[in-house]
């Protein structure tokens, strides 16, 4: 079988130690690490996904899915980062409030890293307050923000309504991402972009940022 596909397999069976054992030997045989996550990991996690959501598989199932899915990201981490690149900009990212899910928004920390940004992680559950204060602690000129749930990603409209309540419009940028996420989701509140995936991110932030 195809090791990506094994990747793939492997992840949903929730089996890190062979996810990480797997995702090495790509590398190794010279899969782009874009890849071992693209068609190995995240597809692996797609189908997690789909089968949690027709009952297929549960809560638990998910979990050690997730732990699978890090096992993979830990050997891919410094192959997506590129090390040695020059700071192009300090970025605060979450994931937002009564929201647990991190995976994608670790993912688009990481690609951000390596595309030079550095990158103060406030983790998941994150009140928009922190967003804020954080970003004005820091000087940072950018809150990325994640939501997975339909019932948390309406909460980042406040984190928009107080950049722009404590006059920072312009100064902090925003961008938003997540599954459940639209363009058109990110204009309704208000934010200054959206990106669908870790690569898209890296793009639009050096575009709020103007730097090449
Ligand atoms: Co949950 N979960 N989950 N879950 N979970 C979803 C999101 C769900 C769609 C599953 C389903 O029903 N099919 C569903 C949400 C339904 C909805 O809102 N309409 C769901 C649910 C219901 C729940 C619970 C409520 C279940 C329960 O308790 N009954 C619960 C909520 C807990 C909470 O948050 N309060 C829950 C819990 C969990 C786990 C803890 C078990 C685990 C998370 C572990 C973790 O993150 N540490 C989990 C998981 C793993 C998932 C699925 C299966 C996978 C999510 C994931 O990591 N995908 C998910 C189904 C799915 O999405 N297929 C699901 C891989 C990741 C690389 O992709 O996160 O989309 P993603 O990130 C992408 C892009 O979205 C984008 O780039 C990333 C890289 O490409 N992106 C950004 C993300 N953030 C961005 C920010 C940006 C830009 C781009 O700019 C800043």
């Amino acid at each position: 079988m195809d090791i990506l596909k094994q990747i793939a397999d492997s992840l949903q069976k929730g089996d890190d130690p062979r996810v990480g054992a797997l995702a090495a030997e790509a590398l190794e045989k010279g899969i782009p690490a874009g890849d071992v996550l693209q068609d190995g990991l995240i597809a692996g996690m797609n189908v997690v996904g789909e089968q949690f959501r027709l009952r297929e598989i549960f809560l638990p199932d998910v979990l050690l899915a997730a732990r699978a899915m890090y096992a993979g990201l830990e050997i891919l981490r410094p192959h997506l980062a590129k090390e040695g690149v020059p700071l192009r900009g300090k970025v605060v990212l979450g994931t937002i409030k009564g929201d647990l899910h991190d995976i994608g928004k670790n993912l688009v920390g990481i690609m951000l890293k390596g595309a030079g940004f550095e990158v103060i992680d406030l983790g998941h559950d994150v009140a928009p307050e922190a967003f804020v204060d954080a970003a004005v602690r820091e000087e940072a000129s950018l809150i990325g923000m994640s939501a997975l749930l339909t019932t948390t990603m309406t909460r980042m409209r406040e984190v928009v309504d107080l950049v722009e309540s404590r006059g920072l419009s312009g100064q902090i940028k925003t961008i938003v991402g997540g599954a459940p996420l639209s363009p058109d989701f990110a204009r309704e509140i208000g934010a200054d972009d959206y990106a669908s995936d870790g690569a898209t991110a890296v793009e639009r932030v050096k575009a709020l940022l103007g730097v090449t």
